[in-house]
């Protein structure tokens, strides 16, 4: 085994790599080295006789290891949890399949046949049922994004196994709120392919005030037109950021430029071009991102071949939007309408009127519109990147502006993080917070390792928590890239500058060279993932843990 351990985290728990973290449930076996010995235990040293013992065998899965987690706190966590006595049962298989994008047709990973995969829909209290069946040729999992769920169902490591090749495993578990979620692997870079499904719980007592719902699913493409996702990573790691553009880096992609035929006639939001490809965003506050990508989807389609969603004049429309990319912020407007943002990240918020909104990846914002009469391109823009992805709200007769068409609506009043707050219902009791944690988020683009608390994920000291404390998260980034954060199996209370709340969330961009702070309940013992939702970074050590301390 090569992985050998290079640091003890608190608690003396040898952390392997992340693959073996993630991996199958079961034993394995570690091979300590005096030199591997030698270099660990800043805080927490070996005994003795693990330097002397050559190989000992650990569990893949630590669960069941040095550290477990209480498996009675994450039982008594569920007990807690509304219970209908309903279940949804729904069944996913990821497997590799042809997508038609609208003409372009790629070999890649979805569940079954689609892109997105089918939609979960539950009501809170409802226990879900989802057979997986593992078609790849590796170990998958699936990640409940945003779900306060049970620990060890949450689809990442170490607590919930992953599944191997061939191998069927049912995630089975209650969804105690409402609100716009979804779902996905949380194994090396499989969310940069088709593996991605809306999940969606109501509550049967929330006054719906809406005639329709749209479901909307944004994503940056490149499998099986472009480098395949693993380049791309091979393609950053050997040539830094600033080789992007250059030959056999994402500069010789088909659709470099973007769709909407480049910057001259795109009209896409403020950017100016870097060496590799991507601008920079002022809401981002500075470089967009690492990839140009040849396409950006909505719904799994081509701007050139739209979804088109049908409604009535004057009809109220929720529309859910979810950024489901790994390296793309998305600027949304609906052409010739205003957007009441009403959630973030599936909970409510004081309603606010919009004309576009900015979503990091992973994060997801509801709206309430008033839908026109007439055709109308509801436009993500690729932050930074001068191109579109985009779907259609038809409502009557007419025809669709040109694929490259920009909505005025992207250059209005364009709500972000800053801008909402949590409404009352859902507002984190006051009070001080009991406990400070801090995630410093650093890295070095030339060799593209990114870290939190100066270590990447294999080297991790896990954050820790005690059930029922409240505490106060600080992400300080100290790079120059903006990170979108996303806590698993909480949602988290945005800390505004000035101290007051902002919205919950469970996924939060954090700009560049800027602190931002969250509170959080610890309501849901285990131990749980904390990372960058950019797949790249994530992959490349953004990474760590949220433990619960017994
Ligand atoms: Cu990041």
């Amino acid at each position: 085994m090569s992985d050998l351990p290079r640091r003890w985290p608190v608690g003396g728990q040898p952390i392997t790599s992340s693959r073996a973290l993630q991996g199958l449930g079961g034993w394995g076996r570690t091979c300590l080295t005096a030199d591997s010995a030698s270099t660990g235990a800043p805080s927490s040293p070996p005994p003795q006789d693990w330097a002397a013992s050559q190989c000992l065998p650990v569990p893949a899965n630590p669960i069941s290891g040095p550290h477990p987690v209480d498996a009675n706190a994450v039982a008594a966590a569920e007990a807690a949890r509304p219970h209908t006595g309903r279940t949804v049962d729904a069944a996913l298989t990821p497997q590799t399949t042809d997508i038609d994008l609208g003409g372009i047709h790629v070999r890649t990973l979805a569940y079954s046949n689609t892109v997105p995969g089918t939609t979960i829909r539950a009501n809170v209290g409802d226990e879900i049922a989802v057979a997986l069946t593992n078609g790849l040729d590796h170990e998958t999992s699936v990640h409940w994004h945003g779900i306060a769920l049970r620990n060890d169902m949450d689809g990442a490591g170490p607590a919930s196994p992953d599944i191997g090749p061939g191998q069927r495993f049912t995630y089975r578990f209650s969804v105690p709120h409402a609100g716009t979620y979804w779902a996905h692997p949380h194994v090396g870079l499989d969310t940069d392919y088709g593996l991605y499904l809306p999940v969606i719980v109501d509550d049967p007592n929330e006054p719906g005030k809406y005639g329709a719902e749209w479901i909307v699913v944004l994503d940056d493409w490149t499998d099986g037109i472009g480098p395949g996702p693993r380049q791309i990573l091979s393609n950053l790691q050997s040539g830094g950021m600033g080789s992007m553009g250059g030959p056999g880096g994402m500069g010789n992609m088909p659709g470099m430029g973007g769709m909407g035929g480049g910057s001259d006639q795109s009209g896409a939001p403020t950017s100016s071009s870097t060496s590799n490809g991507v601008g920079t965003s002022s809401l981002l506050g500075g470089d967009a991102g690492d990839i140009t990508y040849p396409y950006y989807l909505i719904n799994g389609r081509l701007p050139t071949a739209p979804t088109t969603f049908t409604a009535a004049p004057g009809q109220r429309l929720r529309i859910r939007i979810i950024n489901a990319g790994a390296d793309t912020a998305f600027r949304v407007a609906l052409a010739e309408h205003t957007m009441t943002v009403t959630h973030t990240d599936g909970y409510p918020i004081t309603p606010v009127a919009v004309d576009a909104l900015l979503l990091g990846m992973g994060e997801r914002y509801d709206v309430i519109v008033t839908a026109g009469d007439g055709v109308f391109p509801l436009v993500a823009a690729a932050e930074g990147k001068n191109a579109y992805a985009r779907a259609l709200l038809r409502t009557g007769a007419g025809s669709a502006p040109d694929p490259a068409f920009a909505p005025r609506e992207l250059d209005g009043r364009v709500g972000t993080v800053a801008t909402f707050v949590a409404a009352d219902t859902v507002l984190l009791p006051g009070g001080r917070p009991e406990v400070n944690l801090a995630a410093d988020l650093g890295g070095n683009m030339m060799s593209y390792d990114w870290t939190i608390n100066g270590r990447p994920y294999d080297q991790t000291q896990p954050l820790t928590i005690r059930h029922g404390q409240r505490a106060r998260l600080t992400f300080t980034n100290m790079t120059m890239m903006w990170h979108p954060m996303h806590l698993h199996g909480h949602t988290f209370q945005v800390v505004k500058p000035d101290g007051t709340p902002g919205p919950r969330k469970d996924t939060v961009i954090v700009p560049p060279m800027r602190s931002l702070a969250v509170d959080l309940v610890a309501d849901n013992s285990g131990d749980w993932m904390l990372h960058c939702h950019n797949a790249y970074h994530q992959e490349s050590g953004m990474m760590t843990r949220l433990d619960y301390d017994s």
